[in-house]
């Protein structure tokens, strides 16, 4: 058969052979796919699909939908897995797909269904009017919805899909585990982010976070629990410039990365065993990481908000920014801390934020718990103190402490041996405050009271606290004395 098809209805194709869609079809309709045995229905670019209504890849009858480079189908739903105990497969090697409403994977009961996406493009465009409230309500628009009565499996290895959001295990217990895979590529998602049906009740669901990258087009949150599963790699977690928050646990054995300028806040107790390397932006982490971290140049580490203690048990590589907070209330002092690190490499800066009362001589804050440290902070931004006090860091890289204690006594400058040059003297010397003003006064007698000594040179000390100034030697003067006094 040759020509466009207009549908308005529903198209059913039901073939038992792998065929090429070859007819352009649109309209307000649907279309319906049953492919028994091995047939399979083969989307490459030679035709091209645009309906209003739903692609049902397995409906009544099993069902299989390959998606190929060229392919740009626009379609209302994906379903995939229709009428009970019917079960469908899609799989994307390539090619734009384009969801106007929403897409459903495991659709009716008693059927296991997948989408494989593993290049091209998958875009859920709708934009619900807010976070999708899947509490017994029906379906809502642009969400990939991964097993509502049935059972759904989303595997990624590949592409770029986008979305308002993910809702798994959409309407309770089934007879399989409703689950997404990323171990490549990037999914992107919206306000309503990664959960699950029954205002995130629903409890029969994995997330397992391998290769890949999971990102947000705008902030998004979860309370669901994953699995780093290190297949292909650490997932990557890319706020851009927005702030995902995770709060479900996350676990196994791999790890993750967090890149992008915006937040990645992680509440609880996470088990997970990789390393957490902080590459972009802020890492903030309220409860206990269970493997390495390391924060790269550029990136910030900061414990929870407010004053939070940060657990640890492995490595922790300083070589970016660690904010810590610190308060006083009458007589109890607090701060962030972070403790159980076995070797805490320090770099970076440490900039510390203080609230509450005015510090004094004596207080101290244990910021860290290391059993051993290495290195120093190439940068300390600590809170300014009242005058006359000031931060003694000697223990912060032995035992993690800071504490106020009193401003030492300024040291004077000293004059190096003097140097004479023809009729020239050279007076010079060091430990001056690096920029302040100083005056060389002089005298030939060493009983004159100092305001009576000549002003014979001035300047500002140098950057390394040092002066020189030359003076000339003048023949009546059997012998001078010179002070140097600042300012
Ligand atoms: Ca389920
Ligand atoms: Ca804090
Ligand atoms: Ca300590």
């Amino acid at each position: 058969m040759a020509g466009d098809i207009i549908v308005n209805s529903t198209l059913y194709f039901w073939r038992t052979d792998k065929f090429v869609l070859t007819n352009n079809i649109r309209g307000a309709g649907n279309v319906y796919i049953r492919t028994p045995g091995e047939g399979a229905m083969i989307m490459d670019g030679s035709a091209q699909m645009e309906i209003g209504q739903s692609l049902e890849v397995g409906r009544d009858i099993y069902g299989r939908l390959i998606i190929q480079n060229g392919a740009r189908p626009v379609v209302g739903r994906i379903n995939v897995g229709n009428i009970s105990g019917t079960t469908g497969d899609v799989v994307q090697d390539g090619g734009d797909v384009f969801i106007t409403l929403e897409m459903r994977v495991g659709h009716w009961p008693n059927n296991t269904s997948s989408y494989l996406l593993g290049g091209g493009t998958l875009n859920i465009t709708n934009v619900p009017a807010g976070v999708v409230n899947q509490n017994a309500v029906a379906e809502q628009n642009g969400i990939l919805y991964i097993g509502i009565d049935g059972t759904g499996i989303f595997t990624q290895t590949g592409g770029v899909a986008i979305a308002h959001g993910i809702v798994l295990d959409g309407r309770g217990e089934t007879a399989d585990t409703d689950t997404f895979n990323l171990e490549g590529g990037i999914f992107r998602l919206g306000p309503s982010g990664l959960k699950s049906g029954n205002l995130d009740n629903n409890t029969t669901y994995l997330i397992n976070l391998g290769g890949g990258t999971l990102g947000a087009w705008q902030s998004w949150t979860s309370v669901l629990a994953m699995t780093l599963t290190g297949t292909n790699g650490d997932v990557t977690l890319d706020t851009d410039v927005h702030t995902i928050q995770l709060s479900g646990v996350l676990s196994g054995p791999g790890g993750l990365r967090k890149t992008g300028s915006g937040l990645l806040a992680l509440r609880g107790n996470h088990t997970y065993a990789g390393r957490t390397v902080v590459s972009a932006g802020t890492l903030r982490v309220e409860g206990a990481l269970a493997g390495p971290v390391a924060v790269e140049e550029g990136a910030t580490l900061e414990p929870g908000t407010g004053l939070v203690t940060l657990t640890l048990a492995q490595d922790l590589a300083l070589a970016g920014n660690l904010v810590m907070e610190i308060n006083k209330a009458g007589l109890v002092l607090r701060s962030d801390r972070i403790v159980g690190v076995a070797t805490q490499y320090c770099g970076g800066t440490l900039q510390v934020t203080a609230t509450g009362d005015a510090l004094a001589e004596g207080d101290a804050f244990d910021l860290f718990d290391a059993v051993a440290f290495a290195g120093s902070f190439a940068s300390l931004e600590l809170p300014l103190l009242p005058e006359g006090l000031r931060w003694d860091t000697s223990r912060l890289t032995v035992d993690g402490t800071i504490q106020v204690a009193r401003a030492l006594p300024p040291t004077p400058p000293v004059f190096a041996a003097p140097v004479r040059e023809g009729n020239n003297l050279i007076l010079s010397g060091t430990g001056g405050r690096p920029g302040d003003l100083y005056r060389v006064l002089a005298a030939d007698n060493l009983a004159l009271p100092l305001v009576e000594w000549e002003e014979v040179a001035s300047g500002r000390f140098g950057l390394d606290g040092s002066f020189a100034q030359t003076l000339p030697i003048l023949a009546e003067q059997r012998q001078r004395y010179f002070i140097i006094v600042s300012p």
